[in-house]
C-alpha cells in the first residue's frame, strides 16, 4: 500500500517590518524581516520567500511560502513597509540689499530669486514668507522645503531695504525793516518746509530763527537730515532795510553882521543821526558860505546810507548897516553904566544919543538903503559919534571900556556907512547910470578907505557921504530915446527916462 501524504505544512510569517531608508537614498538595503517558521505531518518543510534583497520607500508585501517533501505548500504574506523620515536639504538664496521705492518708505517687486533644496526621495515643495512689500530695514524670510513624506527643513535669507532718497527742503525769502534804532534786526522766520519718503530726523538753520540780522541781505542755510542719515539744503535770503529816517538837529537861527557888500562868511554845525552808519548832511547853502545881507533860509537834509531823508531849516540873518549899528548902540548902552566918570560918561552919552538918531526910521529905506531925501543926515550922525568915540578912546584913563572895544564900534560905523555908499553905487552901476556919476564915487569911496586906514573914521565917513550923495543925486548926460521924457518923478535927484521907472530905486521900497 502506497500512503499518500496529501497534508499541507502549516505557515506561521514574521510580524510587518518598517525601516527607514537608508541614508540619501529613498529605499532600504539589507532589511531583517526575520523568517517564517512551518510544521507538517510529516517532514519539516522547506520555507522559502520572494523578498527583495533592496526595499522601496512604501510598502512591500513579501510572501512565504513552505513545501513538504510531497510537494504540498502554504503560502503567507508579510509586509514591509519603508518610510522616508530624512528631511530635504534646502539652500536659501543669498541675502540681498535694495532701495525703497521712490517717494515711499518701503519695496516692492523685490526680486529674492529662489532657493534650492534636493532630497532622498522627491521634493513636494519649496516655499517662503517674503511679504509682498518689504518695509524699510531687514526682513527675515523663511524658505521651507517639504518632501513628498512631509519631512521639512528650512533656511533664512535676509531682505534689507534701504532708504538712500535725500529729503527735500526750501523756504521762501524773508523781508523786514531794522529795528526801531537798530541798523539790524532780531528775525523770527518759519521753519523750513521739509519732506521726506521715511522720516525727519533733524532740521538746522544757520544762522537760527531769532538770530539778529545785519542791514542788507544775509544768507541762512538750513539743512535737513533723514532718519537714515541722507541730507539736504537749502539757502534763502534774508534782506533787512532801512527805513527809520535819520534824525537832523538845525541849529537855532543865526543873526551875525556883515563883513561886506557881499555879507558873511557862515559856519554852522547840523547834527544828524541815523540807526546805521553813513548818514550825511548836505545843507544849502552850505556852512562856510557867503550869506548876503537879510534872511537866508538854510535847508539842510540829512540822508542815510539806505537814501531816507530828514529835513531840517534855520534862518541866517546877516544884518546890514542899520542892524550892525542897532547892535552896537546896545552894547555901547550896556556898558555905560561902568562908565562913572562925568566926561567920559558924557561922551558916550553923546555917541548913544547920535546913533539912536541916525537909526530914526525916516532915514532908512531897509537895511542897506537910505532916503535918498534925507540921508546925508545919517551919515552926519554917524560921523559926530564916531568923533565922540575918538575922544572916548584918549580917555582911557578915565574908564574901563578897552580901546579895543570902542575901536570896534567905530570900524562898524565906518564900514556900515561905506556899505551904503557902495550899495548905492553897485545899484546905480546896475541900471547904467551915468558912468562918470559911479567912477566919480568910487575914487571918493578909495579916499574915504585911505581915511579910514589912516585911523580917521569920521573923515572916511565923510568921504562916504559924499561918495553917496553923488551918486543918488546924479543927473547924468543920458539922453532919453525917442518920445520918451526926462522924469525926475520921484524927486530922488536922479534923471531917468520912462522905461527906467522900475529900477533900482523902486528895490529900495521893496
Ligand atoms: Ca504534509
Ligand atoms: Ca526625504
Ligand atoms: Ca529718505
Ligand atoms: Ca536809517
Amino acid at each position: 500500500m502506497i500512503v499518500v501524504d496529501k497534508e499541507a505544512p502549516k505557515i506561521t510569517t514574521p510580524a510587518s517590518v518598517t525601516v527607514n531608508t537608508d541614508a540619501g537614498v529613498c529605499q532600504a538595503s539589507g532589511v531583517n524581516i526575520g523568517t517564517a517558521t512551518a510544521t507538517d505531518n510529516c517532514v519539516v518543510p522547506t520555507i522559502t520567500s520572494d523578498a527583495p534583497a533592496i526595499f522601496p520607500k512604501g510598502n512591500t508585501t513579501v510572501t512565504w511560502t513552505a513545501t513538504d517533501a510531497s510537494g504540498n505548500y502554504s503560502k503567507a504574506t508579510q509586509v514591509v513597509i519603508v518610510v522616508d523620515k530624512e528631511a530635504p536639504k534646502i539652500t536659501a538664496p543669498a541675502s540681498i540689499t535694495v532701495n525703497t521705492d521712490a517717494g515711499k518708505c518701503q519695496a516692492s517687486g523685490v526680486n529674492i530669486s529662489r532657493a534650492s533644496a534636493i532630497d532622498n526621495c522627491d521634493i513636494k515643495s519649496i516655499t517662503n514668507n517674503a511679504p509682498a512689500i518689504f518695509p524699510k530695514g531687514s526682513t527675515t524670510v523663511t524658505w521651507t522645503a517639504t518632501d513628498t513624506s512631509g519631512n521639512s527643513s528650512s533656511a533664512t535669507q535676509v531682505v534689507t531695504v534701504v532708504d538712500k532718497e535725500a529729503p527735500t527742503i526750501s523756504h521762501t525769502n524773508v523781508v523786514v525793516n531794522t529795528d526801531l534804532g537798530k541798523c539790524s534786526a532780531i528775525v523770527g522766520f518759519t521753519a523750513p518746509v521739509v519732506a521726506d519718503n521715511c522720516g525727519i530726523a533733524s532740521v538746522v538753520c544757520n544762522p537760527p530763527s531769532g538770530s539778529e540780522f545785519s542791514k542788507g541781505t544775509n544768507t541762512v542755510t538750513c539743512t535737513v537730515v533723514d532718519t537714515s542719515g541722507n541730507s539736504a539744503k537749502t539757502t534763502f535770503t534774508v534782506v533787512v532795510s532801512d527805513k527809520e529816517a535819520p534824525k537832523i538837529t538845525c541849529p537855532a537861527d543865526i543873526t551875525v553882521e556883515f563883513k561886506n557888500t557881499n555879507g558873511v562868511t557862515v559856519a554852522f554845525t547840523v547834527l544828524a543821526t541815523d540807526n546805521c552808519p553813513g548818514v550825511q548832511v548836505v545843507s544849502v547853502p552850505a556852512s562856510g558860505s557867503v550869506f548876503p545881507i537879510g534872511t537866508t533860509v538854510v535847508t539842510n537834509t540829512a540822508t542815510d546810507a539806505s537814501g531816507n531823508k530828514t529835513v531840517c531849516t534855520f534862518q541866517v540873518t546877516v544884518l546890514g548897516a542899520k542892524g550892525t549899528k542897532a547892535d552896537l548902540l546896545k552894547e555901547m548902552k550896556a556898558i555905560r553904566p561902568t562908565v562913572t566918570d562925568k566926561e567920559a560918561g558924557k561922551k558916550l552919552d553923546s555917541a548913544i544919543e547920535e546913533i539912536t538918531e541916525s537909526l530914526d526910521p525916516s532915514f532908512w529905506i531897509n537895511q542897506t538903503h537910505l532916503n535918498p531925501k534925507t540921508g546925508k543926515d545919517d551919515f552926519d550922525e554917524e560921523r559926530d559919534a564916531v568923533t565922540d568915540l575918538q575922544v572916548l578912546q584918549s580917555q582911557s584913563k578915565k574908564h574901563n571900556i578897552p580901546i579895543a572895544v570902542i575901536q570896534g564900534w567905530i570900524d562898524r560905523i565906518v564900514a556900515s556907512d561905506r556899505l551904503i555908499a557902495t550899495i548905492a553905487i553897485n545899484d546905480a552901476a546896475t541900471v547904467k547910470t551915468d558912468a562918470k556919476c559911479v567912477a566919480d564915487a568910487l575914487k571918493m569911496i578909495s579916499q574915504g578907505d585911505k581915511e579910514a586906514s589912516k585911523g580917521n573914521g569920521n573923515s572916511a565917513i565923510v568921504l562916504y557921504r559924499n561918495a553917496w550923495s553923488a551918486i543918488v543925486s546924479c543927473k547924468g548926460d543920458k539922453k532919453c530915446d525917442g518920445d520918451k521924457e526926462d522924469h525926475d518923478d520921484s524927486h530922488d535927484g536922479r534923471g531917468r527916462c520912462d522905461d527906467d521907472h522900475s529900477d533900482w530905486y523902486k528895490n529900495w521900497w521893496f
